[in-house]
């Protein structure tokens, strides 16, 4: 391939402007309006869920939540792209990406809640757990998905990550694998120009995220990303390549981080009203919205049926997260070793000493309160 092939273009792709008007673009074709609909809908579906959320947090009812609200179109764009025996590896951000591949949105959360690490089954809906530490999933994708060769199974592999974890070693380490292996795999960068406080300016010298694919010889290329029409025609472009074993590429979405890190991040002291503001403007959901309506695609009555979708969605799971959790001390000690070391099993034996003293008590201790186990520290 030559390198030219490799680079990507000056400008992100898009296929629908801020405006909701279709711009023609001589490599992507549009997707069909039917698959715009059905992306809209879960567009509408994934704001009502990252808003919930993060009224959810301030009820105390989930201990943290990166919402993604304002890069939905990456979220819904990257569930939409995977058949269903692709698997996707997301980060913490990416609970709207987990639950467009259908996940019970409440199964999604129980991370974040701070209960089990993943609260759904990963094999039931071909997606990862939602990975905390930088990059690590990135690794894990490109091993997944070479594995998956190996056995001779058409699978690909999505893994999202942000601008931030480009700069871990992990990021490289799988990037170099993946291209030396030629590996079905799609790098899924969401460039919302933040990691925490550090602005992009401060993250990279390199002209953009996606001229980084060159380095290990693989295609990169921009994309819009509060666009969903560009990134659904760019990633089936990607994961198309993938499954037909053109090896892997790097997909950058350019999108914004419209809200605070998370909840215990004050942004208003790192960038300025006027700079977020700005981004209002280019809202995923309005220039969909603008761009159905204009075609005819959609009216007052879908919308009103996509609005009720997403109620019910956010009553189901504002009813879930009221529910207290059913704890059992002694699963902290479960599922990590398959023999508990000696340490572990002297911490379980005065965990159980613990509990039984409880019971003989008379008292609940240690079913719902954290203080009961105590003595077991
Ligand atoms: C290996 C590692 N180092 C540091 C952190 C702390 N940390 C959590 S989120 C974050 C910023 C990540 O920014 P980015 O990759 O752009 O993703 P975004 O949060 O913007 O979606 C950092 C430094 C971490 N989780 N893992
Ligand atoms: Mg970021």
């Amino acid at each position: 391939m030559i390198s030219d092939d490799l680079l990507p273009r000056e400008t992100p792709v898009q296929l629908i402007d801020e405006h909701g008007t279709a711009v023609s673009d001589p490599r992507y074709a549009p997707p069909s309006t039917e698959r715009l609909v059905e992306a809209y809908r879960a567009l509408v579906q994934g704001r009502r869920v990252n808003d919930q959320c993060s009224a959810l947090v301030r009820q105390g009812r989930l201990a943290v939540y990166p919402s993604s609200h304002g890069q939905e179109a990456c979220q819904v764009a990257a569930a939409l792209a995977l058949g269903d025996d692709d698997w996707l590896f997301p980060t913490y951000r990416d609970s709207v990406a987990v639950i467009a591949r259908s996940v019970d949105p409440a199964q999604s959360l129980v991370l974040l809640r701070g209960d089990w690490h993943s609260g759904y089954d990963p094999k039931e809906f071909h997606v990862a757990p939602q990975a905390t530490p930088l990059a690590t999933q990135l690794l894990h994708a490109v091993g997944f998905a070479h594995a998956a060769t190996l056995r001779g199974e058409p699978t690909v592999v999505l893994a999202m990550c942000g601008d931030g974890a480009t700069s871990e070693g992990d990021f490289h380490e799988a990037m170099n694998f993946a291209a030396v292996f030629h590996v079905p795999v799609v790098f899924f960068v969401q460039n919302n120009e933040f990691a925490i406080s550090v602005p992009l300016s401060r993250q990279t010298a390199a002209p953009s995220l996606a001229h980084k694919a060159i380095g290990y010889g693989m295609p990169g290329e921009r994309v819009d990303g509060n666009d969903v029409a560009a990134l659904l025609a760019v990633l089936d472009t990607a994961v198309e390549r993938a499954r037909s074993g053109g090896g892997p590429s790097l997909v950058e979405a350019h999108t914004y981080r419209m809200q605070a890190h998370t909840n215990a991040d004050d942004d208003t002291r790192y960038r300025a009203r006027e700079a977020v503001q700005a981004w209002v403007e280019r809202d995923p959901l309005t220039r969909m919205q603008a761009h159905l309506r204009g075609a005819g695609a959609i009216d007052d009555e879908a919308e009103a049926v996509f609005a009720a979708e997403a109620e019910q969605v956010a009553t189901a799971l504002r009813e879930a997260m009221n529910a207290e959790p059913e704890l059992d001390p002694e699963d902290l000690f479960r599922f990590v070793y398959a023999e508990r070391t000696p340490q572990l099993e002297s911490q379980w034996r005065m965990l159980r000493d613990e509990l039984d003293r409880a019971a003989m008590a008379g008292t609940t201790a240690g079913a719902t309160s954290p203080g009961a186990t105590e003595g077991a520290r």
